[in-house]
């Protein structure tokens, strides 16, 4: 639905950053080396029986730990104006506490954000992209209120190590992966399956840790490091299957990232109207005395509202939505039984390795859009968006997919948005979660079977090089991979 003639060559504005991104688990590797402690991943990935796709860990990983100086080769050699990683929590404080700080974790990171700044790859640091401590989750982890002094204070170390030169922070990495994929559901650690009230007590105490950490940074950090905080948030777009289903479509927004965003960004604050009348008026029906939604006292309204120097969201796909009462297919309570939407897919839309992900690049347009008119234009920064296959150095489904979502943000930019930075998942293959090695992400390939991970440029790193060295989208763009992606 671009309204873009693809025989062009369409030029991208000034000023807006290209980079790639990965995160602490997926990459790193050295699970127990040099004082790291466990982590919730840690702990998954070593449970009987395995609960991974072919019982992958991210035990070694793509051993980023050691590799560091090749993966800033290989940012260079795209050309990236940024770097997108995590931060280890257990590997900086392995009794998750700010009383023992681990050198040899420190010194990691100071080498990695140093090599890049030495050819102006500009660090954005992730504090938190899954990775819990174990003790933490032992006293019930997200969910505990207590999370946010410990976020707090693992933040302000964070600061202090890495803010004189880190000038990109984003607190947390997708909320809802964090509390419904991991206390609502069963499928990221800790798998808590606690649907429809693990998730809420999550959003809450994160949303919380976030500001905390955020006016911290403001009130003790920004003066002196000049730097800028936000939050990354993944957000699919959710298209009614017809016009009596735009409620039901956005019901699913809603509940699937405007309980994250809309305490942050909206005008008023807290979480969404529909999200708190809906969870109650269930939760008093169910026979609770009580909401299974915690309530924002006014002064965390307050606190969370307007904690964000900009909106980083993670797109990936996008669903199709409809209601139909007569169908019920979650129990209740739940997240799901709560939302009272069902979700499908178009059979045109192509499909990437992992299922989920369908090929639909109107609806990055239409979600941008939104964001635009519902929360009053907000800076944002794309912090994922990216495309899986099963391996394989000719990727031309991954470059289709790129050059088609670049341009409808360029869509969206065209009318106003204020998208300042893009970022591509992944910079090279990683541990993806519960499908293990399964699924590739990168632009560039890695060996698994090879010791030292040999790292290769898939074509489409050649045309992502491209794409950011001319900053133009040209679809007929054919590189030469015969030649070796140089510097
Ligand atoms: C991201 N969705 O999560 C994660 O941040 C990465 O760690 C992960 O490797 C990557 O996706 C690929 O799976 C997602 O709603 C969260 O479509 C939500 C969605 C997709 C990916």
């Amino acid at each position: 639905k671009s309204r873009y003639n693809r025989h062009e060559i369409r030029k991208i504005p000034d000023g807006i950053l290209f980079g790639t991104a990965t995160a602490s688990y997926q990459v790193e590797g050295a699970w127990d080396e040099d004082g790291k402690s466990e982590n919730i991943w840690d702990r998954l990935t070593h449970s009987k029986p395995c609960p991974v796709k072919n019982c992958d860990t991210g035990d070694i990983a793509d051993d980023s730990y050691h590799q560091y100086e090749r993966d800033v080769e290989m940012m260079r050699e795209l050309g990236l104006d940024f770097y997108r990683f995590s931060l280890s929590w257990s590997r900086i404080l392995p009794t998750s506490f700010p009383d023992k700080i681990n050198k040899k974790g420190v010194q990691y990171y100071n080498n990695l954000i140093d090599e890049m700044l030495k050819y102006n790859i500009q660090p954005m640091v992730t504090l938190y992209h899954w990775d819990l401590p174990q003790k933490l989750q032992d006293m019930g982890g997200w969910t505990n209120p207590h999370v946010v002094d410990w976020f707090t204070d693992y933040a302000r170390i964070v600061f202090e190590l890495f803010g004189d030169r880190v000038k990109y922070w984003f607190t947390i990495n997708e909320p809802r992966e964090v509390c419904y994929e991991g206390y609502g559901g069963a499928n990221f650690a800790p798998a808590y399956n606690l649907s429809g009230y693990g998730d809420y007590m999550c959003a809450k105490n994160l949303l919380v840790a976030h500001a905390k950490a955020y006016h911290m940074y403001k009130n003790e950090f920004s003066r002196t490091q000049g730097g800028t905080v936000g939050i990354a948030a993944s957000a699919s777009w959710f298209e009614p299957k017809s016009e009596k289903d735009a409620e039901a479509a956005e019901d699913a927004r809603q509940f699937e990232w405007g309980l994250y965003t809309n305490p942050i960004f909206s005008k008023n604050g807290d979480f969404p109207q529909v999200v708190k009348d809906r969870v109650a008026a269930k939760s008093f029906e169910q026979g609770f005395f009580r909401s299974r939604l915690p309530e924002f006292t006014p002064e965390e309204v307050e606190l969370v509202k307007g904690s964000s120097d900009f909106l980083g969201i993670n797109h990936y796909t996008s669903k199709i939505t409809y209601r139909n009462a007569s169908i019920t297919t979650f129990p209740s309570p739940s997240f799901y039984d709560d939302i009272e939407a069902l979700y499908d897919y178009d059979f045109t839309w192509e499909t990437a390795a992992s299922s989920w992900l369908k090929v639909v690049p109107w609806g990055f347009y239409k979600l941008l859009t939104k964001l635009r008119t519902d929360y009053d234009n907000p800076p944002i920064y794309i912090t994922e968006n990216g495309f899986s296959t099963r391996g394989g150095l000719e990727d031309d489904s991954r470059i289709a997919y790129y050059r088609q979502y670049i341009d409808a943000m360029l869509d969206a930019i065209d009318e106003g948005s204020d998208v300042r930075a893009y970022t591509a998942w992944s910079l090279m293959d990683n541990f993806e979660w519960r499908q293990g090695y399964t699924e590739r992400f990168g632009l560039y390939e890695v060996d698994y079977e090879d010791p030292k991970r040999t790292r290769t440029a898939r074509k489409s790193a050649y045309v992502y090089k491209e794409i950011i060295r001319s900053r133009q989208l040209d679809y007929h763009y054919e590189p030469d991979t015969t030649l070796p992606i140089t510097i």
